[in-house]
């Protein structure tokens, strides 16, 4: 069994290389969901949905989030109240958040939804919540013209405000009474090899690491752990992981990314234009893996979940 840590669309685009190198049913994906936002009423889950829509072969993936094909009807009627539409929601997507919200709403926890979805749409990997408790990653910025600090959900950070102010701090609310949803940390303890996808070290990974007991397993098995930076010559891929790590008193490069997993990574897989960090990196006692990270597409994401694979064998 491989099991995978992972965010966003970065992971998604991995796992999507992933699945197509090795049995789906061999693999475990625990997912952040410290980014999870109540809008009208709806629990919306963006990460389990990019990691499940893009598994399905459904996701839109030049936007990298939501549903390919998609339309936004309901989001223009809704444009006419009084309520938020800064978050794009897609016809189809709404009708994945609906049918976890009423099941929520029946009692279901979030890991047993989690899995009815991923069935639902044909998904064989088995995808995790980090946590069934709510767990919501808040970002105090500084506010251009006060300099006083503002306390936002991370999607108005994100999405809202587009990641332009300057990030003072990060926080996962809840974090210090949440627990590993069902099955995480069996996962952990009983794979073959875990992988940290290449998402944001403190959007994506970091709330999974905090959640009691996760970075403990990890810790206990770090010879089968490898991480993939997310980061290409000091910048990321895609989204805010530059604006974001320094207020969390890491350094915006790949030895940052193993800055940040010193403790239970034994490899760290960067990209081969980062050559040069490998000293860097070693001298905090991770190995230095280069290879091609950037993937443009299922072929490249397929190698680099290959490279990955072969570091895991014993
Ligand atoms: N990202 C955006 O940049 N703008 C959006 O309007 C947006 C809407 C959205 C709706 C559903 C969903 O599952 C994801 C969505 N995302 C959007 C992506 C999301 O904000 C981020 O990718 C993750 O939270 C970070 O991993």
């Amino acid at each position: 069994m491989i099991v995978a840590l992972a965010g966003g669309v970065g992971a998604a685009k991995f796992l999507q290389g992933l699945v197509r190198a090795i049995d789906p049913a061999e693999i475990t994906v625990i997912v952040n969901t410290g980014d999870d936002i109540t809008l009208y009423g709806l629990h919306i889950s963006p990460d389990l949905d990019s990691v499940t829509y893009t598994l399905a072969d459904a996701n839109d993936s030049d936007r990298g989030w939501g549903l390919a094909h998609e339309t936004f009807r309901c989001l223009e009627h809704l444009a006419r109240y009084p309520v938020p539409s800064w978050f794009q929601l897609g016809d189809g997507d709404l009708a994945t958040h609906l049918f976890r919200t009423s099941r929520l709403a029946e009692g279901a926890r979030l890991s047993e939804v989690t899995a009815e979805i991923a069935e639902a749409w044909g998904v064989g990997a088995r995808i995790l919540p980090m946590t069934d408790d709510k767990v919501t990653t808040r970002v105090v910025i500084e506010e251009a013209g006060t300099g006083r600090g503002m306390d936002l959900h991370f999607q108005e950070y994100f999405v809202e405000r587009q990641a332009q102010d300057p990030v003072r701090e990060i926080n996962y609310e809840g974090v210090e009474v949440a627990d590993p949803a069902p099955g995480v940390i069996d996962a952990i303890e009983s794979a073959d090899g875990i992988i940290l996808c290449p998402s944001n070290p403190v959007a994506s990974i970091g709330p999974i690491l905090a959640i009691d007991g996760i970075r403990e397993a990890l810790q206990q098995f770090s010879n089968k752990v490898v991480a993939i930076s997310p980061l290409i010559r000091d910048a990321p891929v895609k989204g805010p992981a530059d604006r974001m790590m320094p207020a969390a008193g890491l350094e915006v490069s790949a030895a940052g990314i193993a800055d940040a997993y010193r403790d239970f990574i034994h490899t760290l897989v960067i990209d081969f234009a980062d050559e040069s960090k490998v000293p860097e990196i070693e001298a905090l006692e991770v190995e230095a893996a280069p290879a091609q990270t950037l993937m443009r597409g299922v072929p490249q994401a397929k190698a680099l979940a290959k490279t990955v694979l072969r570091l895991l064998e014993p």
